[in-house]
């Protein structure tokens, strides 16, 4: 498809108008989201990618709202199936720059079981996963990542479980780029998705993105956060993890990174291997069976 690219203004200055549309964001507020969108805005415009050539793909939640908002084109899908959606897409037209959004409700709670099967594969698709630590849609019930012994509504004595650790798990199911982000921190967290998107294969963004209705975390957030040092080696899965299990800090920047052979690529050779075998002839399939 011939695709136009969105002009830029000259100096270096960003104009995300165009990526803009005239749904107004229904998020309260201080929401994180807000900072995670700007961010996607400026990535987009910074990369000059045109609208018909993106396909932004969420699940439920307050933050799976962020397709509607994106001047692209938008798959607001059911709760927690967001990367079999967009394995689906990125599959069907591997042309396409597949953009995957949603809570932690949604990515690690009910949707944890596709998280794996996304890594094995090495789907072509990066995964903005805004983290609350609540399911904000729903009134603030704690998810995945819930500190134990938060208390909310249905918590009123204390959070029962520990929380699950993204990054750590991440690491673990050898996804191909592991990053965290800060929605406090725009200009970092617009580079990390650049980077997540640029990548070949899968990538986990996991954005800290406060709820400022049911669980506002700023503070604490912002006391703790620190920027991964340029000595770290993200492919070495080792210091890696060594990372992810941080407990006095949370470091914020890439964490993990490993290079192999994307999804798209994997189906693109299985292709070519069918086609040079040539056509089946299916009168001769059909007779075997008699
Ligand atoms: C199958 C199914 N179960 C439960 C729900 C109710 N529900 C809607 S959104 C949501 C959780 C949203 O939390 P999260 O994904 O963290 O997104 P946030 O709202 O915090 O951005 C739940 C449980 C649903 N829509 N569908
Ligand atoms: S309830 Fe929380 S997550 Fe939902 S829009 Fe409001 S601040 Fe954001």
């Amino acid at each position: 498809m011939a695709s136009e690219t969105i002009p830029q203004p000259p100096g270096g200055a960003i104009n995300i108008a165009p990526f803009k549309t005239d749904v107004h964001p229904v998020w309260c507020p201080g929401c994180g989201d807000f900072g995670v969108l700007t961010c996607i805005y400026r990535m987009l415009a910074t990369k000059q990618l045109s609208p018909e050539n993106i396909v932004i793909v969420s699940g439920i939640g307050c933050s799976s709202r962020l397709p509607a908002y994106v001047n692209a084109y938008g798959f607001h899908t059911v709760h927690g199936r967001v990367l079999p959606v967009a394995t689906g897409v990125k599959t069907a037209n591997p042309n396409l720059e597949v953009i995957a959004v949603g809570g932690d409700g949604d990515a690690y709670s009910i949707g944890a079981g596709h998280i794996p099967h996304a890594a094995r594969r090495n789907i072509d698709v990066c995964y903005i996963v805004m983290d609350n630590e609540v399911y904000g849609l729903t009134k603030g019930q704690g998810s995945a990542t819930a500190p134990v012994e938060m208390v909310k509504g249905t918590t009123p004595f204390g959070q029962l479980d520990d929380p699950l650790n993204p990054i750590a798990m991440a690491i673990a199911y050898d996804i191909s780029f592991v990053a965290r982000g800060y929605s406090g921190k725009p200009k970092e967290l617009t580079e990390l998705i650049t980077q997540g998107v640029d990548h070949k294969g899968f990538a986990l963004l996991e954005v800290i993105s406060p709820c400022t209705t049911f669980h506002d975390t700023y503070k604490p957030v912002s006391q703790r956060i620190r920027f991964v040092d340029a000595s770290h080696d993200p492919t070495d899965r080792l210091a890696a993890m060594k990372l992810a299990l941080e407990k006095e800090t949370i470091p914020i920047g890439v964490i993990y990174k490993n290079q192999r052979t994307s999804f798209s690529e994997r189906i693109k050779t299985t292709q070519e291997r069918s086609q040079a075998k040539g056509t089946p002839d299916f009168n001769k399939l059909l007779e075997s069976f008699q």
